[in-house]
C-alpha cells in the first residue's frame, strides 16, 4: 500500500490546549505522524510519496468558502494584533447569541469559525493544514487510478471540522474532502467509516442531508465523551440523507468484543449500501493506553479491523485521524493497514 506524507505537518507544533482545568502542551503533536511514518518504513508497507499541490477548490465543495478563506489569515491577523503563543478561540455564539452575524477582529472570528478551543494556530499551522489536505487528495487520486487502497498520513486530523467550523484539533475535514472528490470523479456512492474513538461530528454534519455519501461512526458515547453534543444513535440523517447516517456510541471501557460487534453491524450496513469506494477515518485512540480515551482495544486487535475492512472488497482510502499513545500509534495504525493487506 502506498502512503502519502508531507513533512510540512511538523510546523504545526508547540500548541497548547486546555484540559481538566490546566493549560498543557497539545496531545496532537508532530511526533504522532513521525511514529506512524517510521512504522510504515520499518514494516515495509510500501513507498512513501510526497503530496501533489492542489488548489482549494475541493475544500470549498464541503466547506463554506468564507471559512476556507479565513484559515490562512489566522496567524497573520494574530501576529498583526501583537500576539504570540497559540491563537485560541474563547467565545462562541451558542444558544441565545447571534451565530448569523460575522463579527470583526481575530478573537471574534476565531470563535465564529469554531465549536471549541481545541483547534489552535501557530505560525506553521496553515501550511500543515494545507499539506494534510494535499495528502488526502493525492492519496484519493491513487485509489481512483486503480490502487486497491492508499494511506493518507494526514496531520492535522479532520473529522471534527464541519462545513464552517474547526475544533478538536481539526481544521479541514480531509476525509470529507476525499469523499466529495471521489463523488466528483466518477463514484456514484461513497461510504465513510469512522473508527476514531471520538465521534466525527464534522463529517456527520457535512453529509447529514445527503444520500450519496453514507457516514458510519463508532465512538465513545457523547453523553459522557467529547464532543458531547453530537453522535447519538438516533441521528439517522435528514431529507435525502435519511437512513444514511449511523452512529454506534459505546460506553467507557468498551473492549474488542463489543466494539467489533459495532464494526460488524456497520460493515453489514456499508455492504448493503454498496458504495463504489470506502473512506476510512482511521483513528487509533480506541487503544487501551491512549492518554485521552476510554476504550480498551489492544495492539493485536488493529490488524483484525483491517482484515474486516478488506472483506468489504472495495477500493479503500485510509485517512489518518486521532491516536495519542505516541509510542504505539505507529504500530496500531500500520497494524490496520497490514491487516487489510492480510500480511
Ligand atoms: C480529536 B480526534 C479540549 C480537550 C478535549 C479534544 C479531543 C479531540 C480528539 N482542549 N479534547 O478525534 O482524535
Ligand atoms: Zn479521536
Amino acid at each position: 500500500m502506498k502512503t502519502v506524507f508531507s513533512p510540512l505537518h511538523a510546523g504545526h507544533s508547540g500548541n497548547v490546549e486546555l484540559i481538566a482545568g490546566a493549560i498543557v502542551p497539545a496531545f496532537e503533536k508532530p511526533s504522532r505522524a513521525e511514529f506512524i511514518r517510521a512504522r510504515v518504513e520499518s514494516e515495509k508497507l510500501g513507498p512513501i510519496l510526497p503530496p501533489e499541490i492542489h488548489d482549494l477548490a475541493a475544500a470549498r465543495k464541503v466547506h463554506a468558502s468564507d471559512y476556507i478563506d479565513f484559515l490562512p489569515t489566522v496567524w497573520p491577523l494574530w501576529e498583526a494584533s501583537g500576539r504570540s503563543g497559540s491563537a485560541i478561540p474563547f467565545t462562541w455564539p451558542t444558544r441565545g447569541l447571534r451565530g448569523d452575524v460575522r463579527p470583526n477582529g481575530i478573537d471574534a472570528l476565531l470563535g465564529f469559525y469554531s465549536f471549541d478551543g481545541g483547534a489552535t494556530f501557530v505560525k506553521g499551522t496553515w501550511d500543515a493544514i494545507k499539506s494534510s489536505y494535499d495528502v488526502a487528495l493525492t492519496a484519493a487520486a491513487l485509489v481512483k487510478a486503480g490502487e486497491p487502497s492508499a494511506f493518507a498520513l494526514c496531520r492535522p486530523p479532520g473529522h471534527h471540522a464541519g462545513a464552517a467550523f474547526m475544533g478538536g484539533y481539526c481544521f479541514i475535514n480531509n476525509a470529507a474532502v476525499a469523499a466529495q472528490w471521489f463523488r466528483d470523479h466518477g463514484a456514484g456512492r461513497v461510504s465513510i467509516l469512522d473508527v476514531d474513538y471520538h465521534h466525527g461530528n464534522g463529517t456527520q454534519e457535512i453529509f447529514y442531508r445527503r444520500g450519496d455519501v453514507q457516514v458510519l461512526n463508532l465512538h465513545g458515547d457523547p453523553m459522557t465523551e467529547y464532543p458531547f453534543f453530537l453522535g447519538h444513535a438516533d441521528e439517522r440523517g435528514e431529507g435525502d440523507g435519511e437512513g444514511f447516517n449511523d452512529n454506534y456510541p459505546m460506553p467507557f471501557g468498551t473492549g474488542w468484543d463489543a466494539w467489533n460487534a459495532s464494526l460488524e453491524d456497520a460493515c453489514t450496513r456499508l455492504s448493503a449500501y454498496a458504495p463504489d469506494v470506502v473512506v476510512v477515518s482511521l483513528g487509533v485512540d480506541t487503544f487501551e493506553k491512549d492518554p485521552i480515551s476510554q476504550f480498551k482495544l489492544k495492539t493485536g486487535d488493529y490488524p483484525r479491523i483491517g482484515r474486516r475492512i478488506a472483506r468489504l472488497g472495495l477500493p479503500t482510502l485510509f485517512v489518518m485521524e486521532g491516536g495519542y499513545a505516541v509510542e504505539e500509534i505507529g504500530i496500531n495504525a500500520v497494524g490496520v493497514l497490514t491487516g487489510f493487506e492480510d500480511r
